[in-house]
């Protein structure tokens, strides 16, 4: 049964649900992330989940991923500070220092990520759980803390909620809330009009967005902003509606150069503008 109403409300619209920067804000204010990912291949992911959280403001960016990673992580964006960690020994001390943790680009699904995935939902840190983070989640039903925001495009939703991907196409509203309620998280469908749903029935819609943004890393960048917010401060909430609304005018933006050619990273100058007020 669908109730409750979609609403294109203020949190879409305006960063202004973010806290003021007082004169004398350091880097230890802003919010630590985490971003744990990038296996064999993909560590191109949770770079872009890290530079995206920097460009939203989050004070101190840390990348938990495979050794070979970490020096194009951090030649390629020195502000990063990349880790190779072969297991939750080393996990561990990254995620005492983290505010928020932006779990699963890249991360895949064999042993190195199923390792990380666990010793990093058991810390109990808010988090956006996103790409193979949902796809393990999907297989291993567990708790997830408070604060959760879960990232999941059509095709991860339908291996939550055990249906196909045209079932969820078919009635996204119900998808989204139907994701919220069984996972206790907010849930971002992700797609054309991305919709966001709350565990106590609110959903909101995003009017925003195109598709040029249908092409690789697109949600990766959406994980790092997001956990962004949520380490500047933002419930799990105001962070998925704020964040989904910066992404899809991110992009709007970018795409004014055209849609078809579109990269993910076009849309981190366009953000920084967006997430201070600018045009
Ligand atoms: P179908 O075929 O229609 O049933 P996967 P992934 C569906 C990393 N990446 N509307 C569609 O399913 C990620 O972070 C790394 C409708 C589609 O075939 C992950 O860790 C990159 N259907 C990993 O790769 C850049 C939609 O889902 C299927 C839909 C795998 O993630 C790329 C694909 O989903 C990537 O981010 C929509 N709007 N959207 C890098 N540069 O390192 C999706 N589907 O099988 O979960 O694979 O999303 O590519
Ligand atoms: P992912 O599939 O995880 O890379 O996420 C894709 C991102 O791009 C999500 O934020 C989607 O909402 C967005 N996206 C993909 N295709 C479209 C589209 N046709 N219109 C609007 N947004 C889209
Ligand atoms: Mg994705």
């Amino acid at each position: 049964e669908l109730v409750g109403t979609i609403e294109p409300d203020a949190h879409l619209l305006s960063p202004q649900a973010l806290p003021a920067r007082p004169r004398d804000s350091h880097k230890g204010d802003n919010g630590h992330v985490l971003a744990i990912g990038g296996d064999h291949g993909t560590g191109g992911a949770i770079r872009m989940a890290s530079e995206a959280a920097l460009r939203t403001g989050a004070g101190l960016v840390s990348v938990a991923t495979r050794d070979e990673n970490v020096f194009a992580i951090n030649t390629g964006r020195p502000e990063l500070m990349a880790r190779g960690v072969n297991g939750p020994q080393a996990l561990e001390p990254l995620l005492d220092k983290a505010t928020v943790l932006a779990l699963g680009p890249g991360l895949g699904q064999g042993a190195w990520g199923h390792a990380l995935w666990t010793t990093a939902l058991d810390a109990g840190r808010p988090l956006v759980l996103d790409a193979d983070g949902l796809n393990m989640l999907a297989k291993e039903k567990r708790d997830l803390p408070v604060e959760s925001v879960i990232t999941p495009h059509p095709g991860e939703a339908g291996r939550l909620l055990g249906v196909s991907t045209a079932d969820i196409q078919r009635d996204r509203y119900a998808a989204a809330r139907e994701l919220a309620r069984r996972y206790g998280a907010v849930a971002v469908l992700k797609g054309n009009g991305s919709l966001i749903a709350s565990p106590d029935g609110r959903v909101a819609v995003c009017p925003w967005g195109n598709p040029g943004m249908a092409g690789g890393g697109m949600g990766d960048t959406l994980t790092g902003i997001v956990a962004a917010l949520m380490a500047q401060g933002l419930s799990a909430w105001d962070a998925a509606c704020l964040g989904v609304g910066l992404h899809a005018r991110a992009a709007d933006v970018a795409a004014r150069d055209g849609e078809r050619g579109l990269l993910a990273t076009d849309l981190l100058d366009p953000l920084r503008r967006l997430v201070n007020g600018l045009k």
